[in-house]
């Protein structure tokens, strides 16, 4: 059994769109975070952090939107979405899974919930403010690899081939829609973008959720 309890335009996107890529039937079940229900009693038994994802798989709870794609990822070996172990890109993977969760997803996260970070509406905007300037910063570095990557006619994040990375650069990318400067302005970012909606995987989920335009 597969339930993932998810939340439109949130973080459990990236999973969503695993699921779909690997074609596994899957439950959906709404959290409604806009009236808290990630804080009720029976979701924090779920995940005590409060937050969606949660990914229930075969009697386990999994929680964290990297270690989940990354989950669903080993699980199929035969779809390639991980680069195997011992294959050289593995490392790889690994290193800009980490960097993606722990700096461009985190400084996100402090872009939306400054208030979190500072008790004083001041204090918000300037969390605000930092915030925004190092996810600019952090665009530039997944422009670098995607145009490198695209210097040597490979479409992928990793390369030639689709990746949960790109799953989860494509979903962090898309917060950024209503930034002054967001991801899609990026020369080097938007033919990926563009690249990705057109992923069936993709196309599924954005109908699914029925999300508005624009989708990046
Ligand atoms: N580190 C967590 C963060 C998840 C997260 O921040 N989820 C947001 C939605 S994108 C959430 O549940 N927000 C509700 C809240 O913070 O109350 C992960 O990657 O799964």
């Amino acid at each position: 059994m597969i339930r993932l309890h998810h939340s439109p335009s949130s973080a459990s996107m990236a999973p969503q769109i695993v699921l779909e890529a690997l074609g596994w039937p899957h439950e959906l079940v709404p959290v409604d975070t806009q009236a808290g229900q990630q804080r009720s009693e029976e979701f924090l038994k779920l995940n005590p952090n409060g937050r969606v994802p949660v990914l229930e798989w075969n009697g386990q709870v999994i929680f964290e939107t990297a270690a989940i794609c990354w989950h669903l990822a080993e699980q199929a070996p035969e779809a390639g979405l991980i680069p195997a172990i011992g294959d050289p890109l593995r490392p790889q993977a690994l290193k800009w899974m980490m960097w993606l969760t722990n700096t461009l997803q985190s400084d996100l996260i402090l872009h939306f919930y400054p208030g979190r970070w500072s008790q004083t509406e001041a204090g918000a905007a300037e969390v605000r403010q930092q915030a925004t300037a190092r996810v600019n910063a952090a665009l530039f570095q997944v422009q670098d690899q995607l145009q490198a990557q695209a210097a040597a006619g490979q479409p992928w994040f990793l390369g030639d081939r689709f990746s949960i990375l790109d799953v989860y650069v494509f979903m962090l990318c898309r917060w950024t829609r209503h930034f002054d400067h967001p991801a899609r302005g990026y020369p080097g970012i938007a033919p990926f973008l563009k690249h990705m909606l057109a992923q069936p995987c993709v196309d599924r989920v954005m109908r699914q959720q029925a999300l508005p335009q624009p989708w990046v």
